[in-house]
């Protein structure tokens, strides 16, 4: 653990839980040696990827963020009252967000708890927290959240009851399996009595979900290419990023939407010494991003012990934020 101050704001402590298992490397070579292709989306997030998933949250296709923050500002009252007070808030990935922002201003938890895999996005976002929000008490944690977490104890703040937020839909990334497993998880961190408030990306037509994954000006194609860019910096790989495309459609059947980076040629490529061949058209599989109906999700939630307390849409059910209370 250690601390650091900002001047003239509250003191950040930090923690590192991150479990030196699987790597990068580790991943990369098993997700290349597979039969079908596959890489984790986590590995999207490196400092470039960030970038690009920044300004993706701006394209006119990508309507998840911009819904998400209006839902979250029209309904922040009463998604603080669900809340309650003296609550120890904790938050999986992002981290300086406006929907962050709004909820601390708001909710004023005794506790605030980030987590996040990148140790940098964790303190520029701490930071720059800690000084907005003097009077916040701050406990940062590096942890990759897509694997059992144990939080540290943390002392000397009154806790009513402990809450995660859970914006973004990054639940999507997860298998419907997957999310449920994931919330079990979180149930455990806060237990009985804790609240879950989760931003989910609705279900609706295939156009409009497959604008916002391959949109006109070329961005989600520079970061799902990224990846490859990062194999080459980080694991000295040699891919020739020009002879891969980005492919994304939404697969109603899946109820989720696919990215891949397809191979337009037969091509070797080699990543820390070993060789991988690709065929024409083969591709690796780089990201889910499952969509739920209002129900569907619900569903889900009761299967991890969950029950849902209220949830908020937008006018043109593009996104929903679901306050689901552990039981
Ligand atoms: C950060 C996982 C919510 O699935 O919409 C955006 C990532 N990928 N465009 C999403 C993403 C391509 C995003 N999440």
């Amino acid at each position: 653990m250690t601390l650091a101050r900002s001047d003239g704001a509250g003191v950040v402590r930090y923690y590192n839980v991150l479990v030196e298992g699987r790597s990068f490397l580790d991943d990369v070579l098993a997700g290349l040696a597979a039969p079908r292709k596959a890489i984790p989306a986590k590995y999207f997030y490196d400092w470039r990827g960030s970038k690009l998933f920044e300004a993706i949250c701006e394209l006119p296709e990508y309507y998840p963020t911009r819904t998400e923050i209006a839902i979250m500002q029209r309904h922040v009252d009463e998604i603080v009252r669900v809340l309650g007070r003296d609550t120890q808030l904790v938050e999986y990935g992002s981290g300086a967000s406006v929907k962050t922002r709004l909820l601390i201003e708001r909710a004023r938890p005794s506790l605030y708890v980030p987590i996040d895999i990148s140790e940098q996005q964790l303190r520029n976002a701490s930071t720059e927290l800690a000084q907005l929000f003097p009077w916040l008490n701050i406990n940062a944690v590096v942890a990759d959240f897509t694997r059992p977490l144990k939080l540290p104890e943390f002392v000397g703040v009154p806790i009513r009851r402990k809450a995660v937020y859970f914006p973004g839909s990054t639940i999507g990334n997860f298998t419907p399996d997957e999310a449920r497993e994931f919330m079990k998880g979180v149930h455990g961190l806060i237990g009985t009595g804790g609240m879950l408030v989760i931003g989910v990306d609705l279900k609706k037509d295939k156009s409009v979900l497959d604008a916002a994954y391959d949109d006109s000006r070329g961005v989600t194609a520079e970061f799902n290419l990224n990846l490859l860019a990062r194999i080459n910096r980080e694991l000295g790989g040699d891919f020739q990023v020009k002879r891969f495309r980005h492919k994304a459609f939404y697969d109603p059947a899946k109820g989720w939407v696919e990215m891949h980076l397809e191979s337009l040629y037969q091509q070797l490529v080699h990543v820390a010494g070993r060789r991988f061949e690709f065929m024409p058209g083969e591709t690796i599989h780089t990201e889910i991003s499952c969509k739920y109906t209002v129900t569907e999700f619900q569903d889900l939630a009761r299967g991890a012990r969950f029950h849902p307390e209220q949830v908020w849409t937008d006018p043109a059910n593009l996104f929903a934020v679901h306050a689901l209370m552990a039981v």
